[in-house]
């Protein structure tokens, strides 16, 4: 049965009274514990505040973010910039819908276009909703352009990958928690080996095939990179099949790897771009597909959309947010400091048996913890980081992720450097 529905103005009185007060971590994730989905287990620290490559906790403590809401918050927690836009746009007007035409898309439009290089864009909200979009206008393009019988297009996909939470999405996942029981699955997935390109090769012998899904970096298979000339083979390959080259850049994209873009680094330009996270800096959730006319040009009216994709607010802060990318060097400085990261941290690797390797580019780095994946050191290290005055977030067990916003400095880096020196001696037997 559950909880009947209280007189809504006894709840509102009693959540008022309730919040007066300021609630402690302990009170604030009982809270979520209760009456939240549990579809989440967060490092328990409860955060109030964020600015630069800081967060504070609801008892004031600080610390170093080193997750970056997973590579959105890459211009730094509540950029002045991007609140600027956000605040002056939100007071003017907040949603249209795309029924009727708002001020703010058209120039958002011709910026991103022209900024990343492609004739078109399509504005979504969230990483997974952009790449079902990418889903969408390749398997149309597959029938109106390279002629393939209607149903039977099919879309190369890698293993480990993660694109998201829609059920299309998690239909071609080769994580069982992310996949299991979520079924029936949507079929036209080939999945294979990531990085390996006769593989890719094989697979492309099918005439049916109309896409190419990968991830320049695999980031939640554990910051995975490719050898160097995988997504330029990769390209090729395709354009050789007729088969589009979809790069989901949700994570690695917006100066994380120490370019604008991952592909960058091979001088790739994909078919279809994927877009999301810090395309707003993390600020609100801003994703976008992009490609030129002779792919985007299959989408017409009615056939895909969003009540708030391309929203007022959405235009002014993605624009603000890819031009503190640029005004603030925030490629370079992820290249730079990445490099740094690396060889720093490789000192530890060398010095601590806890510490197996460190792998990366640009800001986005992991650190495999030399335990089985079962075990909870790499938890446990992420504890002891966190109460030492660094957040980061383990992933498959044994890895955790660094991954700072790209506002950081030299002297922070190093700093951070010394805290994981200091946690993980702790580590030692
Ligand atoms: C969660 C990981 C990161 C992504 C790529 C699409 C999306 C993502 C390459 C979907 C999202 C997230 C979502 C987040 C955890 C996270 C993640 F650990 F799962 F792998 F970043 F490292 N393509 N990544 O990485 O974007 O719909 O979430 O906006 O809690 O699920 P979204």
């Amino acid at each position: 049965m559950g909880p009947l529905r209280d007189e809504p103005s006894l709840i509102i009185k009693f959540f008022k009274m309730e919040t007066m007060e300021k609630l402690s971590s302990e009170q604030l994730m009982q809270m979520e514990d209760q009456y939240g989905a549990h579809n989440y287990h967060p490092l328990p620290v409860v955060l109030e505040k964020g600015e630069g490559v800081y967060v504070w906790d609801v008892e004031g403590k600080r610390y170093y973010d080193f997750l970056s809401a997973y590579s959105a918050v890459n211009q730094g927690h509540c950029h002045p910039k991007i609140i600027g836009a956000l605040t002056e746009q939100a007071k003017k007007l907040t949603l249209t819908s795309r029924a009727f035409y708002n001020d703010s898309l058209g120039p958002y439009e011709k910026f991103a276009t022209q900024f990343f290089g492609f004739d078109k864009m399509l504005p979504m909200n969230t990483g997974a909703e952009a790449v079902e979009t990418a889903i969408k206008i390749c398997r149309k393009w597959a029938y109106e352009k390279k002629g393939i019988a209607e149903n039977d297009a099919k879309i190369i996909v890698c293993e480990g990958n993660f694109h998201g939470r829609t059920t299309t999405i998690i239909s071609f996942s080769n994580d069982p928690d992310a996949r299991k029981n979520f079924g029936p699955y949507t079929p036209g997935f080939i999945k294979i080996a990531y990085d390996d390109l006769p593989a890719l090769e094989v697979a492309l012998s099918d005439p049916n095939v109309a896409g190419f899904l990968v991830e320049p970096i695999q980031g939640e298979a554990g910051v995975y990179v490719p050898q160097e000339g995988y997504l330029n083979n990769a390209k090729a390959l395709c354009e050789q099949n007729n088969v589009l080259f979809i790069a989901d850049e949700v994570q690695t994209g917006i100066a994380r790897t120490g370019k604008l873009l991952a592909c960058d680094h091979e001088d790739v330009k994909p078919d279809i771009l994927i877009l999301g996270k810090a395309m707003s800096g993390g600020v609100y959730p801003v994703s976008a597909v992009l490609a030129n006319d002779h792919i985007m040009g299959v989408i017409k009216p009615g056939q895909h959309g969003s009540t708030f994709g391309g929203n007022p607010i959405a235009g002014k802060v993605a624009v603000a947010a890819l031009e503190v990318i640029t005004e603030e060097k925030l490629a370079e400085n992820a290249e730079e400091l990445g490099k740094l990261f690396r060889s720093e941290v490789q000192k530890l690797v060398d010095k601590y048996n806890v510490l197996k390797l460190v792998r990366g580019k640009g800001l986005l780095n992991a650190v495999v913890i030399n335990d089985s994946p079962e075990s909870s050191t790499a938890w446990d290290i992420c504890v002891k980081l966190k109460e030492n005055g660094m957040l980061a977030k383990p992933t498959h067990g044994n890895i955790i992720r660094f991954a700072p916003p790209l506002v950081m400095n030299r002297e922070q880096l190093l700093d951070c450097v010394s805290i994981i020196d200091k946690t993980v001696a702790a580590f030692e037997k």
